[in-house]
């Protein structure tokens, strides 16, 4: 079975934590802080793998977590951050988060990197903490804890050229003849269910990869029949061979067919309808086909596309319609990629915080940076305290409950904290 997605839970190392400790030196009673700063967490990474061609290997791994930075020591010394985890990929992976569907990334190219999951940064220790009111901090921070996050990869097929067109035209048994690829093949619509792929040999050295999709019909674009899947499948090909069955015997008629098709195309993806595409009629082995044949290609050359009559049944015109779209691949100039950026992150409003009320009374705040804030800071530690206290009212945080009629001895919750409120 050819798989081409799926689902992983990446987490990313949490920065180590900042010391908090003070210089011993003989005759100085006390020394300056002196406590180090937690080493960076490591990042989750994708990079693409010329070597992969499915994401198969997911199947049997599906959770990846980076280590975390080292904790800070004394005499300033600062852990070491960690090394970031790279997870390969085979070239054209698309990397979407679970939870949006939006796109994180998209690996196109061998090398090709993106960060998943973002390493915590290392807590600082407290001897970053001295300023002019403050000459011996006890304060340090713990470390950011690392993202963590639920990813949906996808795969297109990275077929060279694409057969379509209509269910049953013998778009499989093309691809049976021209390679050693075993689709099933059938008189009824949409034997092909998920696409095959075949090598297709020209010469020695010279091959490409043939992809086989399942039928098209009208409304395929929006879903209708196996609908839009395909039509992604196709999407990376760089040539299309337009199947047609030119006898006709399902009382269809093959232009018709043809421009049903490209429309579907065009709805689909204006970029896919302006593909190199040939147009392979087929079945000419039947009787029905030799008496269209003509008709059919008159009207294409007209409309400006070539046309190669053959037969998936006897083999005839097969080596040429290969070779020509052979030919056509060489000659394929990569259309610039409109990827927006390889890493994509929507940008979270800073500072931005919810409260809500829960059923038991108490009001629970999130937010990004408050979650961050109560999760690097020792609340034991005094001076931790009321660095907290300060930013949260720096945050409004306080002011927006007052708001709310919040009371003293009301419960407040924050990611894993709950505390009693006291104005
Ligand atoms: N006589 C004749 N029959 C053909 C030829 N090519 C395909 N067929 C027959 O047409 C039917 C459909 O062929 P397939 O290759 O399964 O068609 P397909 O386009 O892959 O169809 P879907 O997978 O359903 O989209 C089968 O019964 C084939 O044997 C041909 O050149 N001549
Ligand atoms: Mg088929």
């Amino acid at each position: 079975m050819f798989i081409d997605r799926a689902k992983i839970t990446v987490k990313a190392g949490s920065g180590g934590n900042g010391m908090s400790s003070f210089r011993r030196e003989k005759y100085v009673p006390r020394g300056g802080p002196s406590g180090g700063d937690g080493g960076r967490g490591a990042n989750v990474v994708l990079i693409g793998d010329a070597n992969l061609n499915t994401l198969i290997d997911f199947r049997y791994k599906r959770q990846f977590k980076a280590n975390n930075g080292a904790n800070g020591q004394s005499s300033n010394m600062h852990g070491r951050g960690a090394e970031d985890l790279l997870i390969k990929v085979p070239p054209g992976t698309i990397i979407r988060d679970e939870a949006t569907n939006q796109i994180l990334g998209d690996i196109t190219e061998p090398g090709q990197m993106v960060i998943v999951a973002k390493g915590g940064r290392g807590g600082r220790g407290n001897a970053r903490f001295v300023n002019s009111v403050n000459r011996a901090p006890t304060f340090a921070e713990l470390g950011e804890p690392g993202e963590e996050q639920t990813l949906l990869l996808e795969l297109k097929l990275l077929a060279d050229v694409g057969l379509l067109g209509y269910p049953s035209v013998g778009k499989s048994s093309i691809l049976s003849m021209v390679s050693a690829a075993k689709p099933e093949i059938a008189a009824y619509h949409f034997t092909t269910l998920s696409p095959v792929l075949g090598v297709v040999s020209i010469a020695e050295g010279r091959n490409f990869v043939l992809a086989d999709i399942p039928g098209l019909i009208e409304g395929a674009h929006e879903g209708v029949g196996l609908g839009h899947d395909f039509l992604r499948h196709i999407e990376r090909t760089k040539v299309l061979i337009h199947v047609l069955d030119v006898s006709g015997i399902e009382g269809r008629d093959p232009i018709e067919d043809f421009h049903k098709i490209n429309n579907e195309l065009k709805l689909y993806n204006e970029k896919l309808f302006k593909r190199a595409q040939i147009v392979a009629a087929n079945k000419m082995d039947l009787p029905e086909a030799k008496e269209n044949y003509q008709r059919v290609a008159d009207y294409m050359k007209a409309a400006g596309h070539e046309i190669y009559p053959i037969s998936a049944a006897t083999g005839e015109g097969l080596q040429v319609l290969m070779q020509r779209a052979s030919q056509l691949l060489d000659a394929y100039v990569e259309e610039p990629e409109e990827i927006e950026e390889a890493k994509v992150y929507e940008a979270k409003p800073e500072d931005e915080f919810s409260i809500t009320r829960e059923d038991d009374g108490a009001f629970v705040v999130r937010g990004d940076n408050i979650e961050k804030l109560v999760a690097m800071t020792r609340f034991g530690d005094e001076e931790g305290l009321r660095r907290f206290q300060a930013i949260w009212r720096k945050l409004g945080i306080d002011a927006e409950l007052r708001a709310r009629g919040i009371q003293e001895g009301d419960t407040v919750r924050i990611g894993d904290m709950e505390f009693e409120f006291r104005p």
